[in-house]
């Protein structure tokens, strides 16, 4: 990106909070002037949500930039926070988990059932030798154990590497090698779009080259076959379930390492992204309470991010249960066996709070409005999307047809390394313009800053940067320093900079809107022109669900916009149309060479579009790394409908 990004799209609409809502707000509008009077007083008072052992002598060291230490000297347990301090307030019978299985199955697990499991859990670890500091994998599906695992490694110091369920063996093997982890927990299997589909195969062949792995812990949850190495394998229900459930809970320091996950997306070796436990678990848990307005009382909270995504890590486990939450927490896919099971489910269990994302919505959308009019979504009264910029239209359909037309929608802009919810508006307060994340979050500082490091004004573009540095950021990337700051802060270093590798722009208000990645961005005739805002132009047409758009070597124009397409289920349109309908909304320079119609996008399991495979494409190359791709079938799909259109 040479200078600074374009700014194409223009906003008028704005809803406000309901009078209500902002009545009854968790988090008035007093934070922001709270915050930046003493910004470490103010991460120093939301810490106090927890329950500390020991308290801390000092909130932030900085004095060796990048690597933070938050809560100097304090100390803390997880888990403890999480579970048996809802137990002492008398909490125990409330539900913690409403899990849903894919086939119907369903369990209600309080507070109590959930500490019961975990402190098993835990005890089980530390019988197979597992101590504060050692690595786990957990490879599992949608099911509570997921939860249990994560907790009861919480519960005993050991730092946890959740694998997403969908990898395949090399995955699984690069992750549980560069953390060198002892133990792996694993499932027989989990249920995915109506069968069942097998995990411990996978885990076999990838522990064979693992030499670190002493046991694999598996759930039963299918019930198929499974290859069994004796004095290396062992049920949970043959151990957790008759292990003790008396577990005291340690104090632990609050840089304590909590977990690691890998972030991938690109060719690079994954990097393991590491959290700690004091500064991550007050932004997640305040977070929680700020931007979902969760009342633990009456609110039913859903989160369907899937536990390997740091969505779930944040926003399933630590922030809702350590706020003593009621949540639904569900197994399968969308569309199983009707593609109106989350409307179900909400409808079912009385959901007040939905957080998905982006990728989910514009599929409900092409599904139909019809869909989701079939079910009873009055309990919903706060809708949430995360994982990356949420198209205008996208987000008026969230609003109208799952909010019906009252509910607030929060759109949250973060990161694996911020670990916590960094941009967002906050539901009480905030006038929220449909397609922007508004604004840092009280506490947080970030800003939209030019090639050279200077803060843009009102109306400019360029990369996004956060100027302080928050509770919940990442310390390193694991065993490898200098990569950290090679990667985060090398970029903007004479500024002190985290740069987050996102493109944003900053509308007449000072509202900032998230652009996409800036490798991403792409050069037409001298222009650095966003794929988000040509893909939004594209979703503002009435016929288009879901669009990609990828910047495609032109010998005239340097490079040429090429865009991938989704109608809406019954709709049509014509290329020449939906070019002419993106150079009136955003100006000829931003017409498509080409667009090609398809069915699906590639996607990584947490529903990123990734472009850089349809850029393959538009080049006519051969396609790079395909291993974080959800479903490997969709880009020969792609390919056989583009070599059979012609570019004009
Ligand atoms: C939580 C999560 C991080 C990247 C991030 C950005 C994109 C996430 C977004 C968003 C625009 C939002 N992203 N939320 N872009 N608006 N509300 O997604 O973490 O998987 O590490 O991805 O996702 O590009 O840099 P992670």
């Amino acid at each position: 990106m040479s200078e600074t990004l374009e700014n194409l799209l223009s906003e008028d609409r704005q809803f406000p909070p309901p009078a209500d809502f902002a009545a009854n707000a968790n988090v008035t509008a007093a934070a922001y002037d709270e915050a930046a009077a003493d910004r470490l007083a103010f991460w120093a008072k939301q810490a106090q949500r927890l329950d500390w052992f020991q308290e801390w002598d000092q909130v932030l060291d900085w004095s060796n930039p990048p690597f933070a230490k938050w809560f100097v000297g304090g100390t803390l347990n997880v888990a403890y926070n999480c579970l048996d301090r809802h137990l002492a307030a008398g909490n125990g019978d409330k539900v913690a988990i409403h899990w849903e299985g894919e086939p119907g199955d369903s369990r209600a697990i309080t507070y109590a059932d959930l500490h019961a499991e975990v402190c098993r859990a835990a005890n089980t670890l530390t019988d197979l030798g597992v101590t504060a500091g050692d690595r786990v994998a957990i490879y599992l599906p949608m099911i509570p154990e997921a939860a249990v695992a994560m907790l009861a490694c919480a519960r005993i110091g050991a730092t946890h590497s959740v694998v997403f369920g969908g990898f395949s063996k090399d995955a699984l093997s690069g992750r549980i090698k560069d953390a060198s982890a002892k133990v792996v927990i694993t499932a027989d299997g989990g249920f995915r779009r109506g069968n069942p589909s097998a995990l411990k195969p996978t885990v076999d062949e990838a522990v064979a080259e693992c030499p670190t792995i002493e046991k694999v812990l598996v759930v039963r949850r299918t019930g198929q076959d499974v290859d069994w190495t004796e004095g290396r394998d062992l049920w949970w229900h043959e151990t957790v379930a008759t292990a003790s459930d008396k577990h005291e809970a340690q104090p632990f320091d609050a840089e304590h390492p909590l977990f690691i996950l890998y972030t991938s997306g690109t060719t690079a070796k994954p990097k393991g992204i590491l959290h700690t436990t004091g500064g991550y678990l007050t932004q997640a848990s305040y977070t929680h309470h700020a931007v979902f307005d969760l009342k633990p009382e009456t609110d039913v909270y859903w989160c369907t991010a899937d536990i390997g995504w740091v969505t779930g890590h944040s926003y399933i486990v630590y922030g809702p249960l350590s706020n003593g939450a009621t949540q639904v927490m569900y197994e399968g896919t969308p569309d199983t066996p009707h593609r109106g099971r989350f409307w179900e489910i909400v409808q079912k269990y009385g959901v007040t709070i939905l957080y998905t994302a982006p990728t989910a919505i514009r599929t409900f959308a092409k599904w139909g409005d019809d869909i989701p009019a079939q079910f009873d979504l009055s309990s919903l009264r706060l809708l949430g999307s995360v994982g990356e910029p949420i198209n205008p239209e996208a987000w008026m359909w969230y609003r109208e047809h799952i909010g019906g037309g009252r509910t607030p929608v929060v759109d949250t802009w973060w990161q694996t390394e911020t670990g916590a919810i960094m941009i967002s508006p906050l539901p009480g307060v905030t006038a929220c313009k449909p397609g922007s994340a508004m604004g840092p979050l009280p506490g947080i500082a970030a800003d939209v800053v030019n090639d050279a490091g200077q803060i843009v004004g009102n109306g400019g573009g360029g990369y996004l940067v956060l100027n302080e540095p928050w509770p919940s950021m990442l310390r390193t990337i694991w065993g490898d320093d200098q990569r950290f700051i090679d990667t985060y802060w090398s970029r903007f270093a004479e500024h002190g900079y985290y740069f987050a590798g996102d493109g944003a722009k900053k509308d007449d208000d000072g509202a900032l809107w998230l652009l996409g990645r800036v490798d991403d961005v792409m050069l037409v005739s001298g222009h650095n022109i966003s794929t988000t805002e040509v893909e939004s132009a594209l979703v503002s047409h009435p016929a288009v669900a879901e669009s990609a758009v990828v910047g495609a070597t032109d010998p005239t124009t340097g490079q040429a916009v090429v865009a991938f397409v989704i109608l809406k289920g019954n709709a049509s349109a014509s290329e020449a149309e939906l070019k002419d309908h993106v150079a009136k909304t955003l100006g000829p320079i931003c017409k498509p060479r080409q667009i090609q119609f398809v069915s699906e996008l590639p996607k990584t399991r947490s529903g990123k579009i990734m472009r850089r495979l349809l850029k393959d494409i538009a080049e006519k190359r051969a396609l790079g790394d395909v291993t974080t791709l959800q479903d490997a079938g969709v880009m020969q799909l792609i390919q056989q409908g583009m070599s059979t259109t012609s570019e004009d």
